[in-house]
């Protein structure tokens, strides 16, 4: 071993084990033994030493990424790629309620296309929330290419809110992105069809079908898209691709690039050459250049028509107002990024090997000198390749997408054939390093990428095969996302992660402090709608209601019960459940399942949610809880009687197994006085501590002494049975109180370790 390597594995072990000096050697040894047995090489140790995360640790910054064809979006923490949840959004997924409960389904069906449910989506573009530039942390926006909608995610609980359905499109691509402030949300449609559900022959493509561009108001005070004060740019029958919006001295523009401009229609049925022949034959394509801030005037000043209950601002209304402008851009281009500076905007064709560098200065002055080329098929101008281009570069062959660094000029392209990422300079055109990357890159992401300050440190590359890197798990493989540090001059390969879900195309980071999400919600709350659930019921106020064959059940969840436990009800009846969690507790989460009526609610502490179905069958249901609360998680449980029409209960007792005597009571009594001393005895140290220094413990003590409450309750009735010498039910009240000492001694001991852990100090 030579002394370099040496140095190195001493300056990992430091890194990756933290040891104390004098315990380096035994645990360099250790460590040259693991290293020599799982075969790894101190550059992997290094890259561990960066990536590995110990318990309780956190990451830097959170991703959101594209979920593709499952319909979802999913965080994940950089630089430990540990995934955090995966968030649905166009589909529905049992672990969150969403698509099971009500509340969700509302959102769901905002989400119908002509009438239809549709459960899947096409997630493309993740975007967070912009203010003056900046990522804020308030929301996140995912557009789907199948059905052209998008969604709204509130990060303050990272639930899916809102699902617009786009007026006009047939399908989508170019969204999710926002304006700097995110006034609006952009969102081009990519497949030309008609604007109208009607039915066109394909003849008449040229002259009926159209793209578009939609920028959607986003109501920042609402948290919600608005609707009625969105537009829709219409735009040729291009293949419109992907956007972005201006900044800086750009702000107030949008840029859309296009393929297909050849207008190519395929249809090998018919004797005619492919798609892909047809729609790629011209040297250029079309950006779209468009004026989003003089529209949104033309609009408020009522100058926009409304098609279809929606702001059209058409071709021609455009040309006139001076909005829309083309530029020639290379070859089926796969990308527009513009600058962080807001000056130049970068485009990469996928069938060329360059990127090309255009300037925004260059392009205003053309349009202010009107220097056009010539205009398109549609009247709209086009202002020349070499009047608008500061330069273009030769980055590698099918380049696609451009993530910017922290070093101004510094920027990295996804080079798709080539399978690298060049990382280059688009001020001075020069290329400074690249990398391989296993295999075909599509997308790649740079810490605050798309802001106006990226953060440079990391970068992920998102490709579209994982082919050899993971354990063969049958053919359809999962995906990977690899992890590049780019602080250093050269970029250096971290981790390669497999993302077990649909393809993800684009993803964003997020300093992981910007985020602020609660822990409970306020009592009673509806999540989706965002605001206080007019079924919300508190304890002690459960209750059902009939109306006609209608029944509405108030009940609520606490550890380790459902209230109610019995609901009886007819054949035929509709049933509506509404379940309050009453807990306080960070994490206590329970979940609610039914047998045989595709019931699976997830109610998070503080959340209402509720279920609707019609009890169609006679019949036994039992129902409990999904989540392992607490020790008596099992118990938490009940039985919907679904019985027939006009039952009348025949009477008699319920059959209990066990009979208690007196002297049952007075053991379990004497077991509860034994475990309140305890309780005592840890309370007195908690107590004593400086513990409301220590918010961990205050969330333990508050839930403590809710459950402490509870057994109060449970002692009263335990005693009030037994002076009326009722031992069945003083024995199982005393048994109940003795329940909730339990889980307050559990909570207590938690606060009273966490306080010796963290080094609390005696108040007194
Ligand atoms: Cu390149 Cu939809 Cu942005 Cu896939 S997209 S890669
Ligand atoms: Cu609540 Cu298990």
């Amino acid at each position: 071993m030579n002394s370099l390597h040496k140095l190195l594995v001493g300056l990992a072990l430091v890194a990756v084990l933290g040891v104390a000096v004098a315990d380096q050697v035994m645990a360099q040894s250790a460590l040259q033994k693991v290293m020599q047995e799982r075969g790894l090489t101190e550059k992997d140790v290094l890259a561990a030493a960066k990536t590995y995360t110990p318990t309780g640790g956190r990451d830097e910054y959170i991703v959101c990424s594209s979920g593709g064809q499952s319909g979802q979006v999913l965080f994940y923490g950089i630089p430990s790629m540990r995934i955090l949840k995966y968030v649905a959004v166009f589909t529905p997924e049992p672990w969150q309620g969403y698509g099971f409960d009500d509340e969700s389904k509302a959102v769901l069906k905002d989400g119908r296309i002509r009438g239809k449910d549709i459960t899947y989506g096409d997630t493309h573009h993740p975007s967070f929330s912009e203010t003056d530039g900046e990522y804020d942390g308030r929301f996140v926006f995912i557009n789907d290419k199948a059905n052209p909608r998008v969604a709204v995610i509130d990060l303050h609980d990272f639930e899916t809110k809102q699902i617009v359905v786009n007026p006009f499109f047939k399908s989508d691509h170019g969204g999710c992105f926002v304006t700097p402030n995110t006034e609006y949300i952009m969102e081009a449609s990519q497949y030309a069809a008609p604007l109208s559900e009607e039915f066109v022959p394909l003849e008449e493509f040229n002259d009926k079908y159209r793209g578009g561009l939609t920028y959607w108001k986003f109501d920042n005070e609402k948290g919600r898209i608005d609707p009625e004060s969105t537009f829709t740019f219409e735009l040729p029958p291009y293949s419109q691709d992907l956007s972005d919006a201006g900044k800086g001295p750009s702000y107030g523009w949008g840029f859309t690039n296009s393929f297909c401009s050849e207008r190519y229609v395929g249809g090998i049925e018919r004797g005619r050459p492919p798609f892909e022949a047809g729609c790629s034959s011209k040297d250029t394509d079309f950006m779209h250049v468009t004026n989003w801030k003089k529209a949104e005037e033309l609009v408020k000043a009522g100058k926009v028509k409304k098609v279809n209950g929606s702001y059209l601002i058409t071709m021609k209304q455009a040309i006139e107002e001076k909005l829309l402008f083309l530029i020639p851009e290379p070859k089926s281009p796969h990308g527009v990024d513009v600058t962080p500076d807001g000056k130049q905007i970068i485009v990469s064709g996928k069938l060329d090997s360059h990127a090309w560098v255009y300037n925004f200065a260059k392009i205003m002055k053309a349009i202010d000198d009107k220097n056009f080329e010539d205009v398109d098929a549609y009247g709209i101008p086009i202002i020349a390749l070499d009047t608008a281009l500061d330069r273009s570069v030769n980055v590698g062959l099918g380049p696609l997408h451009t993530q910017f660094d922290s070093e101004p000029g510094v920027c990295y392209t996804s080079i798709y054939v080539d399978s690298k990422v060049t990382k280059w300079n688009y001020r001075t055109g020069k290329v400074l390093d690249d990398i391989p990357i296993h295999y075909n890159v599509g997308h790649l992401m740079t810490m605050e990428g798309d802001s106006k300050t990226p953060d440079g440190k990391y970068l992920v590359a998102l490709n579209k095969l994982s082919i050899d890197r993971f354990n063969p798990v049958g053919p359809l493989h999962p995906q990977n996302h690899q992890l590049i540090d780019i602080s250093g001059n050269q970029m250096e390969l971290l981790y390669d992660m497999p993302l077990p879900l649909g393809e993800p195309h684009y993803a964003a980071a997020i300093k992981a402090d910007k985020l602020k999400p609660v822990v409970r919600y306020k009592s009673g709350w509806d999540s989706r709608a965002d605001k206080r659930s007019p079924y919300k019921a508190r304890a002690g106020r459960e209750r059902v209601e009939r109306n006609g064959n209608k029944v509405e059940v108030y009940g609520t969840l606490i550890r380790s019960h459902i209230t109610p436990e019995i609901i009886e009800v007819f054949e035929g009846d509709t049933v509506s459940i509404h379940l309050t969690n009453l807990e306080r507790a960070q994490d206590e989460v329970h979940g609610f399942a039914m047998y045989g009526q595709n019931v699976q609610l997830s109610i998070e502490p503080g959340k209402t949610a509720s279920t609707t179905f019609v009890a169609e069958q006679t019949g036994v249901y039992p129902y409990y809880c999904t989540e392992f609360c607490s020790a008596l998680h099992l118990e938490m449980q009940g039985y919907l009687l679904v019985q027939p029409k006009g039952y009348k209960a025949k009477g008699g007792d319920m059959q209990e197994g066990v009979k208690y005597t007196k002297a049952d009571y007075e053991t379990q009594v004497a077991t509860n006085v034994a475990t309140q001393e305890v309780i005592n005895q840890v309370v007195g140290f908690i107590t004593s501590h400086n513990y409301t220094d220590f918010p961990t413990v205050v969330a333990l003590v508050e839930d403590a002494t809710d459950q402490l409450g509870f057994a109060d309750e449970a002692k009263a009735k335990s005693e009030a049975a037994a002076a009326k010498n009722d031992w069945q039910n003083a024995m199982l009240w005393a048994n109940q109180w003795w329940q909730y000492q339990v889980k307050t001694a559990d909570l207590g001991l938690r606060a009273k370790t966490h306080l010796e852990q963290n080094g609390a100090v005696k108040s007194k």
